[in-house]
């Protein structure tokens, strides 16, 4: 092939790949914007309360939209427990996880608390998920 001939190939393949890949991309990118606006994923790390505590201590969640509470320990023993949404991870060793999943269905305040007697101030160990609409 001659300058030409490989010039025009190089366009032939550009016109053919470039509308693909980019559409493949936007397809790629359109699945991850969903992704995000349907499932709000929140890491929760349980301290005993000498070491901080919960971290995050306060979390917001939007009502109606699906969310996934990842909860893992630091230090000791923990659990997760929200009685007025009805949820409980059970307890948690140090280097474990326990993933929460649920639609926040009302709005309002909703205490979490650690469930397993940790340290001498575990009954400090406490936290808020607010639900807004
Ligand atoms: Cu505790």
């Amino acid at each position: 092939m001659n300058q030409t001939e490989w010039a025009a190939l190089a366009l032939l393949v550009a016109v053919l790949l470039v509308p693909s890949a980019s559409i493949y991309g936007y397809d790629l990118w359109l699945d991850a914007q969903k992704l995000d606006e349907e499932v709000q994923v929140v890491w929760i790390t349980g301290w005993a309360a000498e070491n901080g505590g919960w971290s995050p201590s306060e979390i917001t969640l939007r009502k109606g939209v699906p969310a996934k509470l990842i909860i893992t320990s630091a230090d000791v023993t923990h659990g997760f427990h929200v009685p007025d949404l009805g949820l409980d991870s059970g307890p948690i060793a140090p280097g474990h996880k326990a993933v929460i999943e649920f639609v926040p269905e009302e709005t309002g305040t909703f205490t979490f608390r650690c469930s397993v007697f940790c340290s001498e101030g575990h009954q400090s160990m406490v936290g808020k998920i607010t639900v807004v609409e």
